[in-house]
């Protein structure tokens, strides 16, 4: 692609039309909430069309103002008002019912109705299969009553809800079950109160026809906790999973947090059709099926993973979140990169640390340096937003998560868990912000962490350049690092950031560490560190286990990365060794310069050979790295060029390495029924083998894989195999998918995955697939998990959904377009991919434009879409 040299400057996108209702809300603007809802009553009539629920709220004024009371609603049907106890007409601002109260207090009683069955936006209440929930983070609440609805508004619930004993059994809501009844009419009734005062966000309510695996936990302090997993009964056998990976989390929490529960009961309700993962609602979990059911059958080893994840994520938000809440949606963070920070530890302590951190480092760099160096970009405490549902994102989440990361860097174990014992203390029972955070962890520590704070504030990747000198006859060497923040949208100018970078030397003859680790704190825009007593050529070890979440260039000499990539003795640098000698070959070939692959299928060897690295180190560090990944490196973006490159690494691999490949793949101790860090190794690098097995011959891949399928005792073998014959054109490829549907389609989570890998095939066909699946009888746009496996998986297959003539941009266009009719939220999160067409070349880049165009365009737009597609033309 040396050819195609574009200016994307001059693909200039229009004014996005002005759209007077979708405004923003900004930060500066917070102000105390004028009325607090201390306590309130909930009672629910439940019936999937109609739903009718009366809610009283003890309102009392917050502070001396003369303002009137105003509760947010959204698509209810009032039926009627009162103020203590007298009938009320109220105004309505907007979607807000505005009442004028005279004295301090009031009881202010609302009747609505709601239509469950049709609420396609799986925000509020909503039916899921028979099953009625709520989902109510973050403005869902509003869909369900008349509330001030925001998340420091704090209230103690007691519900009332009354449904059909047949239809509807079991009656969920938060904290204790404190009475049930029949009505004799067919209708039961049950009634929870929860001690705790909750923002509304946490509120949540479950009927239906379910089954419980019951179990139990005693905490530390010998209190018996009820664990409940709620699902339809035929899934029971696959809830044990779910339910272990509970109490380990319970555990943890206990040991390295000093948190423990704080109900007698806590529920778990699988559902099958839900916006994100899962929600922690107090003491009553509603989880995206796929977050719970798993058994050796259905679920892949990554399955298995992601539900320890979850499960233990939404657990640790009963304090990282319930216990102490947000003040505002700007301050998300608090508790979502506190949560995912603390469930990566987790993962990593019952798994491989490892292969946790590359794991964690690779969703990053993923997800979220694309949000950060695109015109989404935005600071992990965002200033403004116009639907906060668009800030569940990953520098929200797990950029949030890093910056915790490097403060625990920086502190250390003990002092850190002495900040974060304050934070707990302190904040218990509020609402806090992301500044409460930083300054619990300084009291707490007693070390100033004041420099961290613009990691909050700032967005964008900082780059970092770093360069080692050597002198031979001094001994000494000089570590010349310097820093670069480019600029972000609302961002022009930035400042430099403080980047704690663990550094060691690498002797490049004795392949030892000659310089022990030290944590090198990047402060200013450069810096320079001594090293004394270098007695042979070092090899620089920095930022080992990704200790900060930067973009680094390391000035090195030809042959350092392939030496690293077998002696650092980091695994984290060891592997981004290996990953960088592959990169810089990818980026030379795809730029159309001459690429030497030979050190590559050397150190890739080498490391297949190596004795002292584990299958499941192996298997991370010698995948290529991603499409999308060699792209953000270059200036220009030609996504065949891309393809070509990456390929002819992958054929030169399989070629090369072709017996390495093969005891590879022969690699035994996995039987598919062990899942330990050790088997789920096994079965990993066997996959990454196979595949590359393929690249290099496609007839005996395809035979092996087709073989492994037939043969597979479980889901990951069983994929993985399917995963390499779908790119393949083979005979078995159809066979393999035809007897994969037959024997799944009543699963709805298995043919989640049939859908997912037709659509990440990498096949010029692929575009043609996804639109025929579109219309597959088994397509379902309104369930989300569905609508993700096929539009979401595509829009992220680069080769593919930059096929040149565009259909790829049309396909994921009118999907976008039709899915915002039903569901906003998870229709927004499928624009990203679009974001990036000032980079494409200027064919691709024109026509990603005017998909976007198109979208912002559309009649009754939502302004979920609108904000993220409007943002990505600018
Ligand atoms: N807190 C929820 C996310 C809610 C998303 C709302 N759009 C799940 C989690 O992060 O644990
Ligand atoms: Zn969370």
């Amino acid at each position: 692609m040396a050819d195609v040299r574009a200016t994307p400057e001059v693909l200039t996108p229009p004014e996005a039309p002005p759209s007077p209702t979708h405004v923003a809300t900004r930060r500066e603007d917070y102000r105390p909430p004028d009325w607090l809802v201390p306590e309130i009553s909930l009672d629910f009539d439940l019936d999937p069309q109609r739903t009718r629920v009366r809610a009283s709220l003890e309102i009392v004024r917050n502070g001396d103002h003369d303002r009137p009371l105003r509760l947010d609603g959204d698509e209810l049907t009032l039926i009627s008002a009162r103020v203590d106890g007298r009938e009320v007409e109220p105004g309505l601002d907007g979607k807000q019912l505005v009442l004028d109260l005279p004295g301090s207090r009031a009881m202010v009683e609302t009747e609505v109705e709601i239509a469950p069955a049709a609420n396609t936006k799986l925000m509020g209440l909503y039916a899921s299969g028979g099953i009625l929930c709520t989902q109510c983070e973050a403005e869902g609440f509003r869909r369900i009553t008349f509330f001030p609805d925001r998340p420091d508004v704090l209230s103690r619930y007691r519900v009332r809800m009354e449904a059909d004993k047949d239809r509807f059994p079991i009656l969920l809501s938060n904290g204790n079950n404190i009475a049930a009844g029949e009505e004799g009419d067919g209708r039961h009734w049950a009634q929870w109160e929860d001690p705790f005062p909750k923002p509304s966000y946490l509120f949540a309510l479950v009927a239906g026809d379910l089954k419980a695996n019951s179990d139990s936990f005693t905490t530390m302090s010998g209190r018996k906790v009820a664990l409940n997993i709620w699902v339809r009964e035929a899934d029971l056998p696959k809830t044990a999973h779910a339910m272990e990976s509970l109490k380990l989390a319970m555990a943890w929490d206990e040991k390295v947090y000093g948190r423990e529960y704080d109900l007698d009961l806590f529920n778990i309700v699988a559902v099958a059709d839900f916006n994100m993962g899962a929600m922690e609602n107090k003491g009553l979990n509603i989880f995206n099926s796929a977050y719970v059911l798993a058994d050796q059958e259905t679920a892949t080893d990554a399955d298995f993973d992601n539900i320890s994840r979850v499960v233990a994520h939404e657990y640790f938000h009963n304090w990282s979140g319930d216990r102490i809440t947000c003040r505002d949606w700007f301050q998300l963070s608090l508790k979502e990169g506190f949560t995912v920070f603390r469930d990566q530890s987790f993962s990593a302590d019952i798994g491989s640390a490892p292969v946790k951190r590359i794991d964690d480092v690779r969703v990053l760099r993923a997800a979220q340096f694309p949000e950060d160096a695109g015109p989404l970009a935005h600071a992990v405490r965002p200033d403004s937003y116009i639907e906060i549902s668009n800030f569940y994102t990953a520098t929200v989440y797990n950029k949030g998560a890093e910056l915790i990361r490097m403060m625990a860097t920086v502190l250390g174990a003990e002092k850190f868990r002495a900040g974060t014992d304050l934070y707990f203390d302190r904040h218990d029972g509020e609402a806090a912000t992301c500044d409460d955070f930083v300054k619990a962890l300084e009291d707490g520590s007693g070390v100033d962490l004041s420099a961290f704070k613009i990691w909050y504030s700032q967005a964008g990747t900082p780059k970092v350049s770093a360069r080692l000198q050597h002198d031979p006859q001094t001994r000494a060497a000089t570590l010349h690092l310097e820093q670069r923040v480019d600029p972000t949208p609302g961002q022009p100018d930035k400042a430099p950031m403080p980047i704690p970078l663990r550094t060691a030397l690498i002797g490049e003859d004795s392949c030892a560490e000659i310089a022990a680790e030290q944590l090198v704190l990047l402060e200013k825009a450069q810096a320079t560190i001594e090293f004394a007593n270098v007695a042979e050529p070092p090899l620089l070890s920095i930022n080992r286990g990704f200790s900060a979440p930067i973009v680094l260039t390391v000035d090195r000499r030809p042959g350092e990365l392939e030496r690293l990539a077998q002696c650092d003795t980091d695994p984290f640098s060891r592997y981004e060794a290996l990953q960088e000698l592959m990169m810089c070959a990818l980026v030379a070939s795809a730029t159309g310069a001459a690429a030497d692959l030979e050190p590559v299928t050397r150190a890739v060897g080498a490391t297949l050979r190596s004795d002292a690295l584990d299958a499941a180190f192996k298997a991370e560090a010698i995948l290529l790295p991603s499409e999308p990944l060699i792209a953000d490196r270059l200036d220009v973006v030609d996504p065949d060029a891309v393809h070509e490159s990456r390929e002819a690494l992958r054929r030169a691999i399989g070629n090369e390495l072709r017996d390495d490949l093969a005891s590879a793949y022969g690699t035994s101790g996995a039987p598919g029924h062990d899942l330990s860090p050790a088997a789920k190794g096994v079965r990993r690098l066997r996959n990454v083998a196979l595949a590359l097995i393929a690249a290099g011959d496609e007839r005996v891949g395809a035979t092996l894989a087709h073989r492994q399928f037939m043969a597979a005792d479980n889901m990951t073998d069983r994929q993985a195999a399917l995963g390499t014959l779908v790119s393949l054109d083979a005979p078995e490829r159809d066979q393999a998918l035809a007897a994969f549907y037959d024997r799944f389609h009543d699963d709805p989570l298995v043919l989640d995955k049939w859908f997912a890998l037709q659509a990440a095939a990498q096949r010029r066909e692929t575009v043609d697939e996804v639109q025929r699946l579109a219309h597959h009888p088994d397509f379902r746009i309104g369930n989300p998990n569905r609508l993700r496996a096929l539009a979401g998986t595509f829009g992220y297959n680069h080769w593919a959904f930059h096929s040149p003539d565009g259909r790829g941009y049309r396909f994921l266009t009118d999907m976008i377009l039709d899915a915002d009719k039903l569901n906003p939220q998870v229709a927004a999160r499928l624009i990203p991919p679009f974001g990036r067409w000032r980079r494409f070349e200027p064919k691709r880049g024109e026509l990603m434009r005017e998909s976007l165009e198109r979208i912002v365009g559309a009649r009754g737009l939502s302004k979920d879409v609108y904000e993220q597609a409007s943002k990505s033309l600018a």
